[in-house]
C-alpha cells in the first residue's frame, strides 16, 4: 500500500546528525500512527548513508550530485506519497511537528512553512549573518513577488505532490527554498506559516552565504524577468496544467 506522506531528508555528510533525526521521524511516525516513508537523499563521502543502509525501512537514494535542491529533485522521483514533508538533516529541526504540518494539508492548505522566528530560537542556532540574508531575501521576494512569507528560507515545509508538480521547480542550489515560495505565491496554492522552534545544527553548515545568495539572486532576475516578459497571465498559464482543478 502506497504511504500518505513522503518524508524527504536532503543529506550531504551530515553522519552527526543523521541518526537522529531518523529516530526522531520514526519517533513521530509511531506515536502518531502516520503512514509515511522515509527518503533520505545522499550525496555525502561520510557515513552518512551507511547510518540510512542499516535501517531497511530507510529508502536511500543515493545519488551523488551536488545541491539542495538537486537533493529534493532526485528524492522526488522515488517519493509515493500524496504529502511531501521536506526537512534538513542536520537535527535543527522539531520532527514531532510532522502531524501538525500534514493536518494543514488534510484541512485545504496547499503548501505549509516554518516561520523560526515566530517560535523559540536556540541561542546560536541562526548567526547574526544568515539571519541579515534570510530578512533581505524574504523581503526582496514580498517587494517583488507580493509573498507574505516570512521565513523564505525555512527548511522544514509540507506539500502536496500535485501541487509541487505543478510548480515544476528546477533550481539545484539552496535557491530552490525561494523557488517554492515565489512559485506558491504565483500558482495561487492555499498557504500558512507555521510558528516553528529551532536548535543548533549538528555538524557544518552546507550554505555558502556568498556564492547561495548569488544563485538566490539569479533565480529572481529569471523568474522577474520572465512575468515581466510573457506578463503574468501567460506566464501562468503557460505553466499550468490540467491537474490544477484538482488541486486548488
Ligand atoms: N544531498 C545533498 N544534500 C545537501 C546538499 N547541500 C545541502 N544539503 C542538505 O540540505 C540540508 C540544508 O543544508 P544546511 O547546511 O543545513 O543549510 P542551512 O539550513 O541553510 O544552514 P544551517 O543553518 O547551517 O543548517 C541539509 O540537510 C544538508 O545536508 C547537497 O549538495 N546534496
Ligand atoms: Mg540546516
Amino acid at each position: 500500500m502506497k504511504p500518505a506522506i513522503s518524508i524527504i531528508l536532503p543529506c550531504r555528510n551530515e553522519q552527526d546528525a543523521l541518526a537522529f533525526c531518523l529516530a526522531q521521524i520514526k519517533k513521530a511516525i509511531k506515536e502518531n500512527n502516520l503512514s509515511a516513508e522515509i527518503i533520505v537523499s545522499d550525496s555525502s563521502t561520510d557515513q552518512s548513508p551507511e547510518i540510512a543502509r542499516s535501517d531497511p525501512t530507510i529508502i536511500l537514494v543515493k545519488h551523488d550530485k551536488e545541491g539542495y535542491g538537486t537533493a529534493y529533485l532526485e528524492a522526488l522521483k522515488f517519493a509515493r506519497g500524496k504529502y511531501v514533508f521536506m526537512a534538513d538533516a542536520d537535527g535543527t529541526y522539531e520532527f514531532s511537528e510532522i502531524p501538525r504540518f500534514i493536518k494543514f494539508l488534510e484541512n485545504g492548505y496547499n503548501f505549509v512553512i516554518g516561520n523560526r522566528f515566530a517560535g523559540k530560537m536556540e541561542k546560536g542556532a541562526m548567526p547574526l549573518s544568515r539571519k541579515v540574508s534570510n530578512f533581505l531575501i524574504s523581503k526582496t521576494l514580498k517587494l517583488i513577488f507580493k509573498t507574505e512569507i516570512n521565513d523564505s528560507q525555512c527548511g522544514m515545509r509540507a506539500i502536496k505532490k500535485e501541487a509541487l508538480q505543478i510548480l515544476n521547480p528546477a533550481s539545484a542550489g539552496m535557491e530552490f527554498a525561494s523557488e517554492l515560495v515565489i512559485k506558491s505565491k504565483k500558482f495561487g496554492l492555499k498557504t500558512k506559516e507555521l510558528p516553528i522552534d529551532y536548535r543548533k545544527r549538528k555538524g557544518k553548515s552546507k550554505l555558502n552565504l556568498f556564492s547561495d545568495a548569488l544563485r538566490h539572486l539569479k533565480l529572481i532576475l529569471i523568474l522577474f524577468n520572465s512575468v515581466q516578459s510573457t506578463g503574468l497571465n501567460n506566464y501562468l498559464n503557460s505553466c499550468l496544467n490540467d491537474t490544477k482543478k484538482r488541486v486548488f
